[in-house]
């Protein structure tokens, strides 16, 4: 499409927008000067990170004042995430004033009341209808979810909003505006390119859309405080353990208890090959997945920052899959063969260019919890660097632990809970070891410790393993995941040992994580995506249609 530009100011993963953008048949230009935003016949403004870095980013790129030159002339301009956020006057994110286009300023979810950031699916109400050719709903439909992932929003007041909201969503107690629309100006809260065909929908009427010619034609349809429900879902989550087998092919792996080998006769104990990446997350998103993690399992071996194959399996699978990828493995300084030192932060933002929404950091997060717990914080971390540019919203935290059993809390100073089933001499409580290294080596440290670390230091998720359950098919640990859940505001994705339908049932009935992750189950073909959320939806918990 000539004349389709993207405001792009360097933070975060546009690449998957750009994906889905070719995928629907359009190529799309990037916005290299000040004078190319009013070049533009249709232009899309993506943000990703935190508000203030974007306001601060158009404003040291001259791109402010043009930006909104731009949105007076009444082209079509589709704003995304902090992208949308930055048409309003403000945000309590930060200091700096907005382009001030809608009334309204910026905020954060109250934590007290549910996880935040709010990150996931959720439903939109519509509240304009159009009796024009011009679908000004842009295809949002009451019946769809779409990905969100933010801790600011703009609290819905109808007075205020009155010719901008074009949806709205409930969270928790708090009904936030979702997207707006007036004229040809349309944006989202949450990211059309990440949420599967019903995202794609939206983006194609922009991109196919003939504008918007008479603003009178638009009707407020709905008064959204009157029928507004919380329809945030549980996700279900697929996770590919990928390493080089002996061959040094990249295969998509699994182990028991973090032994990824098969046990032959021959003494020949091969990695176990259960598939490619790239393949196995397509399928993944077919079926139904709402997110889909990578762990780079052996990446604590040095490996270049320019040769890291994960990169090319990112490229690769962010042109066909659009929901939230994740990828974790090796996110710390990295040594290059000639000594050059790569930050954390760098090796992120290759990732994150390289289509990946999110980090997930493992052994760097143990060490930075230590680091935090004796000397306070630094600004250094990697959980720092890379929330401060890119949101604690793209910051996981892995986290590897296992049990250490004690007869009496009094046995050891970490945290103890009492264990569902007693240890080998009988003991009747555990406390839950960090592991660093893929599992190989033990800490100091217990995962009260760490979360609450990490949390204090930027994090935006926690991926929580267990290693005495993962590849057992006995269920998670719930004691584990309770007590991480009553540690921290952030939301926990429960993980290790899922196998059968019932697991997730009892997972979301017995603890409040927000998400569940498997992997041998769904690589061996034992339980189907689908098959999990039909019983789950059987059962009243909310998850995600997949629509195709
Ligand atoms: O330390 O930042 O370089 O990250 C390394 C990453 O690799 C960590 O996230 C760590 O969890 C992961 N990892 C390292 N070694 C292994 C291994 O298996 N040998 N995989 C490993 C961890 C655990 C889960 C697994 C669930 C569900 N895999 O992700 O997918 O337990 O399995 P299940 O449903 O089959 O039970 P760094």
């Amino acid at each position: 499409m000539p004349g389709l530009y993207m405001l792009d100011y360097g933070a975060g993963n546009v690449r998957s927008l750009v994906n889905a953008i070719n995928r629907l048949g359009h190529d799309i230009q990037y916005v290299s000067d000040p004078s190319d935003i009013l070049k533009a016949d249709k232009l899309i403004f993506p943000g990703v990170g935190a508000y203030g870095h974007a306001m601060e980013a158009l404003h040291n790129k001259g791109y402010a004042a043009p930006l909104k030159e731009y949105l007076a002339t009444g082209r079509p301009f589709m704003g995304i995430c902090v992208g949308m956020q930055t048409l309003f006057e403000g945000s309590d994110e930060s200091d700096a004033s907005g382009l001030g286009v809608i009334p309204g300023i910026t905020k954060k979810f109250n934590p007290a009341t549910k996880a935040v950031p709010h990150m996931g699916w959720n439903g939109v109400q519509v509240l304009k209808e159009s009796s024009s050719e011009q679908d000004v709903s842009y295809n949002l439909k009451d019946s769809s979810a779409y990905y969100f992932v933010h801790s600011y929003a703009v609290p819905y007041d109808s007075q205020k909003h009155k010719e901008w909201a074009l949806t709205t969503t409930q969270y928790g107690d708090e009904i936030f505006v979702s997207s707006v629309q007036k004229g040809n100006v349309f944006a989202t809260q949450f990211h059309p390119e990440k949420s599967g065909y019903a995202g794609l929908r939206v983006l194609n009427s922009f991109l196919t859309g003939k504008g918007v010619v008479d603003t009178n034609e638009v009707t407020l349809i709905k008064d959204p405080t009157v029928n507004s429900k919380d329809r945030f879902t549980k996700r279900i989550i697929a996770c590919l353990d990928v390493r080089a087998n002996d061959n040094g092919d990249l295969v998509v792996t699994k182990g028991d208890q973090y032994d990824v080998r098969e046990k032959s006769a021959d003494g020949q104990d091969d990695v176990r090959n259960l598939g490619k990446p790239v393949d196995l997350a397509k399928r993944y998103f077919d079926e139904g997945a709402d997110e889909v993690t990578f762990l780079n399992i052996t990446s604590f071996r040095n490996c270049p920052l320019g040769d890291t194959p994960m990169l090319e399996v990112l490229r690769r699978t962010s042109e066909t899959v659009f929901v939230p990828l994740t990828i974790g493995g090796g996110i710390r300084d990295v040594v290059d063969p000639d000594g050059t030192v790569h930050p954390a932060f760098e090796v992120a933002g290759e990732y994150f260019r390289s289509g990946a929404d999110k980090v997930s950091i493992g052994s760097d997060a143990v060490y930075a919890a230590e680091k935090y717990l004796a000397e306070g914080k630094d600004g250094k971390s990697a959980i720092e660097t890379i929330a401060k540019a890119y949101g604690a919203q793209a910051v996981v935290i892995s986290v590897d632990p296992r049990r250490v059993y004690v007869n009496d809390p009094s046995e050891t100073t970490h945290h103890v809970v009492k264990a569902s089933q007693p240890g080998p001499q009988g003991e009747q409580y555990c406390w839950y070891q960090c592991t660093v290294k893929g599992g190989r080596e033990g800490r100091d440290l217990d995962v009260r410790q760490l979360v609450t670390a990490c949390e204090a230091l930027g994090a935006g998720e926690i991926l929580l393993n267990c290693m005495d359950r993962d590849g057992t098919n006995s269920g998670y640990e719930l004691e584990l995941i309770n007590d991480v859940k009553a540690a921290v505001d952030i939301p926990v994705i429960a993980s290790s040992g899922a196998g059968n339908v019932g697991h997730f049932e009892e997972v979301f009935a017995k603890t409040n994580v927000e998400a569940a992750l498997a992997a041998g189950i769904f690589h061996r073909h034992e339980v189907p995506i689908q098959a999990v959320k039909d019983h789950l939806t059987s059962v009243g918990v909310a998850v995600r249609v997949n629509e195709t």
